[in-house]
């Protein structure tokens, strides 16, 4: 799991409604549309959360410590979409007691292994890899008007790409797996998939799920012309040249569009 850098956060609260916008623009859903799709909830019950509930995002300090700017970005992020947000002053347990005090309705928060939103009145949790993987399949599938019958290629079988490969498989794709690791090939066709490890494959693939966590590697030349790509890894994959050229055709943010499929999850 990659752990986000304070610099590479620095605006994300600030940028958070500009983004939801951005992703209308894309694909014509944004913030609302992920609440929904990954938290099973009508429109009606997310704008009556929206009214009523009460989002703390608490800072952790345990193992690594805290992450400048983490938890003022998920609270800017969740008030961009529509919620009432805040960061506690105080951290850890301490913390959790304030957001409690304070009238918080759910918390996020996370440590070196796990980020969540807890609700702390229906006990309802959303976990960010859970959320980040079913938000980005489901992205992948908007983007590409449905992948009934198409050939998706997941990037990576680490717990993102295990988890986008389930949900791209519930929505009717076949899915084929791009990893290193020879190790992983007995639990890929186990689970039912194709097995891919020569790269120069990616090229055939127009639907493409990147649960990778290596920047860069990915060029122009190794990518369909066509390809879709929904892209939750950090760092990103496509390098520079990639991202001018498939600008419009790949998703990808840092904490954001997980970080709303948490809170649809949770409430
Ligand atoms: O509160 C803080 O500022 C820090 N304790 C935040 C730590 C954030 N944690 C991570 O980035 C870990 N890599 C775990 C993320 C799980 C996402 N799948």
């Amino acid at each position: 799991m990659t752990r986000l850098k304070t610099e590479w956060i620095e605006e994300t609260g600030l940028k958070a409604s500009a983004w939801d916008m951005s992703l209308n623009d894309m694909l014509g859903a944004g913030y609302d549309e992920i609440l929904e799709a990954v938290g099973g909830k009508t429109c009606e019950e997310i704008a009556h959360a929206k009214r009523t509930l009460k989002v703390a995002a608490v800072p952790v300090t345990q193992g690594e410590g805290i992450i400048g700017n983490f938890a003022e970005s998920v609270a800017g992020i969740v008030k961009a979409a529509g919620f009432s947000s805040f960061v506690t002053l105080n951290t850890d347990v301490n913390g959790l007691y304030e957001a409690k005090c304070k009238g918080a309705d759910i918390v996020f928060l996370a440590d070196d292994d796990r980020y969540i939103a807890l609700n702390l009145n229906n006990g309802r949790i959303g976990d960010n890899n859970i959320a980040t993987a079913d938000a980005y399949a489901k992205i992948l599938c908007r983007m590409s008007w449905g992948l009934e019958g198409k050939d998706c290629l997941v990037l990576g079988f680490g717990i993102i790409g295990q988890l986008m490969a389930e949900t791209i498989r519930n929505k009717g794709g076949n899915v084929y797996v791009f990893e290193k690791n020879p190790e992983k090939k007995k639990a890929v066709l186990e689970a039912g998939y194709f097995w891919i490890s020569n790269q120069d494959e990616i090229k055939r693939f127009k639907y493409i799920a990147d649960g990778t966590n290596v920047g860069d590697w990915l060029k122009t030349d190794m990518l369909n012309s066509e390809a879709l790509i929904s892209a939750p890894g950090i760092p990103l994959s496509l390098d520079i040249d990639a991202r001018e050229q498939f600008r419009g055709r790949y998703i990808h943010d840092l904490l954001e569009i997980g970080t709303i499929g948490m809170l649809g999850l949770a409430i």
